[in-house]
């Protein structure tokens, strides 16, 4: 099997570290997203989305969306689980996922793309929005700021999937200028235990 990806991407960050924390070696097949390699008809039909990273089995059967490959490997290997151990922690690693998810990466995402014009190839640019989801994301970093007074992870005690997809929103974020300042001492303090684990290589 192999995933193909893009090495400075977050989204395919998200995958490369948490296979990591599971030991899991992978091949990985790198596309120059920039130059649209990931929409070209092979790439498509495999993929309908195009978007990095998607997974291909050795039977040919493709997995797109960065949590659904990741759900496929912590089925295969459970430990050490990343997706929570009982009915509560898994919900709460899903709530803390998909509002990392939808509340910050997106909106990075967003601001990245429609401010920079980096997919003006592909999409049509909308500077305004740009603007309104960088300050979404940055908004939301003060929700998270409050959570974790009491959090050493997302979940408590917990490192989970929501962790991985936080650091990798966070890091790529600098790209658009919304980096973490004074007024986020325990994101700070979150940030500094999360990328200290050697997974944060990936
Ligand atoms: N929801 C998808 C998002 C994937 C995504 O947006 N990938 C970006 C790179 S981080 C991409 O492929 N961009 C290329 C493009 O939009 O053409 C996931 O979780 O994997």
């Amino acid at each position: 099997m192999k995933i193909y990806e893009t090495k400075t991407a977050p989204n395919p960050r998200r995958v490369r570290i948490f296979l990591a924390e599971k030991g899991i070696d992978m091949e990985y097949v790198e596309l120059d997203i920039a130059a649209g390699e990931n929409l070209n008809e092979t790439n498509r039909a495999k993929n309908v989305t195009t978007k990095v990273p998607y997974l291909e089995l050795d039977d040919g059967t493709c997995i797109g969306e960065s949590i659904a490959i990741c759900r496929y490997f912590e089925e295969l290997q459970p430990e050490p689980p990343l997706f929570g151990t009982n009915p509560l922690q898994k919900a709460q690693v899903e709530m803390w996922q998909r509002r990392v998810e939808f509340y910050f990466l997106l909106a990075v995402g967003m601001s990245f793309q429609h401010s920079t014009g980096y997919f003006k190839d592909r999409m049509t640019p909308v500077p305004a929005w740009g603007v309104e989801s960088g300050k979404s994301a940055v908004e939301f970093l003060d929700v998270l700021e409050t959570h974790l007074k009491d959090n050493t992870y997302l979940c408590g005690e917990y490192f989970s999937v929501a962790d991985i997809t936080l650091l990798c929103a966070l890091d790529f974020a600098r790209v658009i200028k919304i980096r973490l300042q004074e007024q986020h001492p325990n994101l700070q303090r979150w940030y500094a235990l999360v990328s200290s684990r050697e997974s944060a290589k990936a």
